[in-house]
């Protein structure tokens, strides 16, 4: 346990401390989170491999008290540093992307393209060494016996980690907050693309026994067939719906319930900033009209801690501050959201 005694809860974030402004060692912490600045297959904006580092600046300004899980932080949260050889290999691989997805817009044919043919087997590598990474990254945490979130780096990023979930709960199901149903067969020609994520998920963790999407507004026919067809896997509360039920009289609580309903006894987060309303998160990749408010989407959180239900892992990804602002609105709200899934996450430690 940490010696707390010179550590004062009131007073300013100390950089020199770890996330949040708290002096705990990785070992001390029951909570580690993994960033991963990796951003390849983003298909509109860059700029969420540093997604982490900003997420860590503006986390200083975090207060500790959370009246929903009072004195969690005293568990212990620490985040790695950024492995600067992920996010080389990301910004390397991200420029072979972009001469493929311009080509693309262009109407061009990359199988017909025996350059851009070899990028993309190059990049659909580098996919498949990061599942790698991650994997193995939280796997051994988790056999420490730590609890582990995931900080992106674009939505593509915590497949490895929810496989590694898979191999010590054998049965749950994933929460996906997001604009996107991501559920795109290697979207781009991107094996590994941020839009086939929860698509690889349910191929590859067949552990997931049920994906819950929630806010979801921007999608295709493929996607919605996949949802239809999915014998129940997938149930997905569109945002169109959910409005639709508000403007009709029920309650957000009443909708809130009927998403946890859906779930198992063990649950994964997966957040993609991307699913709240865009003026909280403006820099994101692909932001789409709609989606929630902060407040909206912690109470949901809170309901779903106080039904019995287990959080077993998180990610949050997408948050970016674009190329013109460091301290932005992203981040800032990016960390909040963090703090509120850790506390979550060690509430019953
Ligand atoms: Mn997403």
């Amino acid at each position: 346990m940490a010696d707390l005694s010179k550590f004062d809860p009131n007073s300013v974030g100390l950089r020199s401390n770890n996330i949040f402004g708290l002096p705990f060692s990785e070992d001390e912490s029951a909570l580690v989170l993994l960033p991963v600045p990796w951003e390849v297959t983003v298909s509109y904006r860059p700029g969420t491999a540093r997604g982490p580092e900003h997420i860590f600046d503006a986390s200083m300004q975090v207060d500790l008290y959370d009246p929903d899980v009072v004195d969690g932080w005293k568990k212990g949260f620490y985040m790695l540093p950024v492995d600067k050889n992920i996010r080389k290999k990301s910004d390397f691989l991200r420029q072979c992307a972009e001469l493929i997805i311009s080509y693309l817009v262009e109407g061009g044919h990359v199988a017909k393209n025996e350059q851009l043919s070899e990028k993309l087997q190059e990049i659909n590598c580098g996919g498949k060494m990061l599942y790698n990474w991650v994997h193995e990254m939280t796997a051994s945490l988790l056999k420490e016996g730590k609890k582990v979130g995931l900080i992106g780096g674009d939505h593509s990023t915590p497949l490895g980690f929810i496989k590694a979930l898979s191999e010590v709960h054998e049965d749950f199901g994933v929460l996906q907050i997001d604009a996107h149903a991501d559920l795109r067969n290697a979207y781009e020609g991107f094996t590994y693309s941020h839009a086939s994520i929860m698509y690889n998920v349910l191929k590859e963790v067949p552990q997931v026994k049920k994906l819950v999407q929630v806010g979801v507004r921007d999608y295709c026919d493929e996607e919605l067939e996949m949802i239809q067809n999915s014998n129940g896997r997938i149930t997905t509360f569109f945002d169109r719906d959910i409005k639709a039920q508000q403007y009709e009289g029920s309650s957000w609580k009443q909708v809130c319930e009927q998403v946890i309903d859906q779930l198992p006894q063990k649950v994964y987060i997966s957040f993609d900033i991307d699913g709240l309303d865009p003026k909280l998160c403006p820099d994101t990749g692909t932001p789409v009209p709609g989606g929630f408010e902060v407040e909206q989407v912690f109470y949901l959180f809170r309901l779903l801690h106080a039904s019995g239900r287990e959080l077993i892992g998180f990610d949050l990804n997408e948050v970016s501050c674009g190329e013109h602002s460091v301290d932005g609105i992203d981040a800032i709200v990016g960390a909040r959201i963090l703090y509120k899934l850790c506390n979550f996450m060690v509430a019953n430690v």
